[in-house]
């Protein structure tokens, strides 16, 4: 058949379906999709089988320190109290994890991250150049990450690399004696802002260069906002960063602004240091960042308070982090009064955006912290968070796409499934079905990570939730791994590069 005829025929056979009233089948995901799952270094490494503690646990670390240190009283709620060795040990496993993703879930990418105090565990301040940092590096962590990487690409998986999830060596934040006294402690993490610009896209520039041959993705910083909200303003059973101190205004935009600057400088770094093309497609390097971004909607769509609170916090949680590192428009006040920053703008070449829920705003008269005047009309202690709503993946991806025009991953999104009673597979069905209504709807999007590859620690929660596409035997010796069937759904998906139709009728992807 000649293209001509076949173009004929399909022209027939389309226009037939159309007035049968059957629906064309939906396009599926882009050509070169990346299918992944996603983890971070503090919350798998820990736990090993066999490697001694010291090897194995990063203890350089803030959030180390933080868990380890006996809980203070004013959090003894929030802290889990889960001790280091119940982590899954990935540092020993993570070969057959990888094989796992590969093989059993029919993934082609990994989102991981390095550990900056693994390769860095003393002080970088005054060490200039690639020879010199190399010089003072961890030469074991480098050649560990070497091998992960290795197995990686074995096992044909794509890496996508964080810098920095969360976590600052305790060179540069001393955790317990910030939350105890954030006035007098000494090393403040993001609070010595130029310290800590200054270091981090060191260490970004050393890391581009050292694993540049092996890596072309990378991501600057993890959910920047869930360190300044839970580490400055609402520590919660939920969720608390170090140093976890409540209602620190000025230290919270002081975090703030040194993201902000941080991601700016981590690109220019990861730019310059990375010019070897991994994977032979033409780039060298694509660096963005990653967001959480929750849907956010007035409680009554009617009441102009609840809706004017709404945009409110969709604004503090989200674009106003977003608006300074894409267009370099920073509102270092949280004042509603951005500024242009010339030397922040254009810094993205993708952005990463973590989904997990929507939250519910309800807007109030009364000013409850008059230091976030331009909010004043929302309380945050009446936020609903963390409702399941898939339908909001879509909505906040068309947004995104028609505010800033860029590329985007979803480079989160995962449920805690204990029980495997099937919501790990209802998740990734239904969050897979709306992003593929969103590249149907024109958004560009790159690819889809489940959170988590493994059950994990979950930061002052320990290892109470269960994200893992594969349950950890948190007290087993081997540290045993169990597929949850969420792994043969999301292995349909990714497989078929779409939502099989007998999978989204089953978890009616409709809402
Ligand atoms: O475990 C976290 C991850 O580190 C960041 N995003 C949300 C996940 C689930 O809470």
């Amino acid at each position: 058949m000649t293209l001509t005829t076949r173009l004929i025929v399909w022209s027939l056979c389309a226009a037939w379906l159309l007035a049968c009233g059957e629906k064309p089948k939906p396009v599926g995901f882009p050509h070169g999709f990346s299918w992944g799952a996603a983890i971070s270094g503090f919350q798998v490494d820990m736990g090993c089988p066999t490697l001694p503690a010291a090897t194995c646990e990063d203890r350089g670390s803030d959030w180390y320190d933080f868990i380890t240190h006996p809980t203070p009283t004013d959090l003894s709620e929030v802290m889990s109290g889960d001790p280091p060795s119940q982590g899954p040990g990935h540092w020993e496993l993570f070969d057959a994890d990888f094989a796992r993703a590969s093989a059993e879930v029919g993934l082609n990418s990994v989102r991981f991250s390095l550990e900056w105090s693994r390769i860095f565990p003393t002080a970088t301040d005054g060490i200039e150049g690639f020879d010199a940092l190399y010089a003072v590096a961890n030469a074991d962590a480098l050649a560990h990450y070497h091998a992960m990487l290795a197995s990686l690409k074995a096992h044909g998986l794509k890496p996508l690399v964080t810098l920095n999830h969360y976590t600052l060596p305790s060179w540069l934040h001393d955790a317990v004696g910030c939350h105890q006294n954030l006035a007098t402690c000494t090393r403040r993490g993001w609070l010595d802002r130029e310290r800590a610009v200054r270091e981090i896209a060191k260490y970004a520039g050393f890391v581009a260069r050292e694993f540049g041959g092996e890596v072309d993705t990378w991501a600057t910083l993890n959910e920047p906002f869930a360190v300044v909200l839970p580490g400055y303003l609402l520590p919660s059973a939920d969720r608390a960063n170090p140093p976890a101190v409540r209602f620190q205004f000025a230290a919270a935009k002081q975090a703030f602004v040194a993201m902000v600057e941080a991601h700016a400088r981590m690109y220019d770094a990861v730019k310059e240091a990375d010019i070897a093309d991994a994977d032979n497609d033409g780039t060298a390097a694509e660096v963005g960042l990653v967001y959480a971004v929750p849907q956010t909607r007035p409680k009554n769509p009617d009441n102009i308070l609840d809706r004017k609170a709404a945009e409110n916090v969709f604004y503090l949680y989200t674009t106003a982090f977003l608006d300074a590192v894409i267009r370099g428009q920073l509102d270092a006040d949280l004042k509603k009064n951005p500024q242009t920053r010339p030397d922040l703008e254009g810094r993205m070449d993708y952005l990463g955006v973590n989904y997990y829920t929507r939250i519910t705003v309800e807007g109030t008269d009364n000013a409850t912290f008059p230091e976030l005047s331009a909010y004043s009309n929302f309380n945050p202690f009446t936020l609903v968070p963390w409702e399941e709503y898939p339908r909001g993946l879509y909505e906040v991806l068309v947004d995104l796409e028609e505010r800033y025009h860029l590329p985007l991953v979803i480079t989160e999104t995962g449920v805690s499934d204990p029980n495997d009673d099937g919501t790990g597979s209802r998740w990734v069905t239904q969050h897979a079905a709306w992003a593929q209504a969103a590249v149907k709807d024109g958004v560009q999007l790159r690819g889809f990570y489940y959170w988590s590859l493994i059950d994990n620690y979950e930061w002052n929660q320990g290892m109470s939730q269960r994200y893992g596409l594969y349950a950890v035997d948190k007290t087993d010796a081997a540290k045993l791994r169990t597929a949850r069937k969420t792994v043969d759904v999301y292995r349909r998906i990714a497989t078929a590069n779409r939502v099989p139709e007998d999978l989204a009728a089953t978890y009616s992807t409709d809402q």
